[in-house]
């Protein structure tokens, strides 16, 4: 195991890249602004080592990032309607920067902020710690919020993030990594034929403009079902309406019914590749990059539509406005404990 670290210069700001390595010849390689994993290689079944994430040639890219490429995720990932919420009477009002929505904690949220960063290695594993104090009044989120964020390597070829947060004062929270996955390798290929499995019965609705209506239907009879096995094609090449809102695919929030250890599992048939995600989290936004157009450069060629499926493990910031939905408040001095595990393999 070992954590290795380069000084770059970004338009003038001094960055860091990390990358961990474990025993087995995995990588993954993340930055100290916006925590941005930039590179994952796993070896595909002939053990070639390839990337399995979407990021930028040029790295001053990361500095727009509108796809959130690679990202930690915060204040509150997804979007929050209207744009304001109240807690305990009182309203807070967030830049809408999404439309009227206010989508992954604004700007600048937890994916533009340099991250203070201390590496760590021993017999069986080796990361990151980042650490960021995002102040009261941050975006228009109340109170002062403490975050500790671990990306952790073992030689089981796990990669795990682990999120900590507290809080001076009742605020929201919930933080994800926006890695866009496509276990193809060296984006050799889109992720239409990826299969997935996803452990939920139930997913949010959503209006035209990504707003969940309030409806949580049943995935039975749909696109929706991953239960069993499903290609990401079916959602895009259906007609069926929450895949043609989710702009031809999926940007929905899913709800794990808990019946599995594993809640999602990604296969790519001609590498031979598997991704297994497990979280402690109640849902998850499966986004398939239907918004991705052809215009940016990434390490491997250009972007383009359906090249990477982000599996973003989350609670639900619906629930500002609707108790119904996993919760994002997070009171005074609570601990804030996230933690997912993306198990790398072989079909
Ligand atoms: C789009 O609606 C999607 C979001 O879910 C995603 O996070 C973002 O693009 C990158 O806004």
């Amino acid at each position: 195991m070992q954590v290795t670290s380069e000084q770059l210069t970004v338009a003038g700001q001094n960055w860091l890249e990390y990358t961990i390595k474990n025993d087995q010849g995995m990588e993954v390689s993340c930055l100290n602004f916006g925590g941005i994993i930039t590179r994952i290689l796993v070896p595909d079944q002939h053990q070639q080592f390839e990337n399995v994430v979407l990021g930028y040639k040029n790295y001053e890219d990361y500095l727009s990032n509108p796809n959130y490429f690679g990202a930690l995720i915060g204040r509150v990932a997804g979007r929050i309607k209207g744009s304001s919420f109240e807690l305990d009477g009182k309203t807070y009002n967030l830049p809408a920067n999404n439309g009227e929505n206010h989508l992954h904690g604004g700007e600048p949220g937890f994916h533009k902020v340099i991250w203070d960063t201390t590496p760590f290695e021993n017999s069986n594993e080796a990361g990151i710690v980042l650490t960021h104090t995002s102040p009261d009044g941050e975006n228009g989120y109340p109170g002062t919020v403490e975050m500790k964020v671990t990306y952790s390597l073992n030689n089981e070829n796990e990669f795990t993030i682990t999120y900590e947060g507290s809080a001076d004062q009742k605020t929201v929270l919930t933080a994800t990594n926006h890695s866009y996955f496509n276990l193809s390798g060296n984006l050799k290929d889109d992720i239409k034929d990826h299969e997935l499995t996803i452990d939920a019965s139930h997913f949010v609705e959503l209006d035209e403009a990504l707003i969940p209506t309030g409806e949580i239907p049943a995935v039975d009879g749909t696109p929706f079902d991953f239960r069993n096995g499903r290609q990401i094609k079916d959602g895009i090449n259906s007609n069926f309406e929450q895949n043609v809102v989710g702009g031809n695919g999926y940007d929905h929030y899913f709800l794990f019914d808990q019946n599995n250890e594993q809640d999602v599992i990604v296969k790519e048939k001609e590498s031979g590749r598997q991704l297994i995600v497990k979280t402690d989290q109640p849902g998850m936004v499966l986004y398939t990059s239907t918004m991705l157009d052809d215009s940016l450069q990434l390490a491997e060629g250009p972007s383009k539509r359906y090249l990477g499926l982000c599996l973003e493990t989350q609670a639900s910031p619906a629930s500002v406005h609707d108790d119904r939905f996993p919760s994002v408040i997070l009171e005074k001095d609570e601990k804030y404990f996230a933690k997912t595990t993306f198990v790398f393999g072989l079909i």
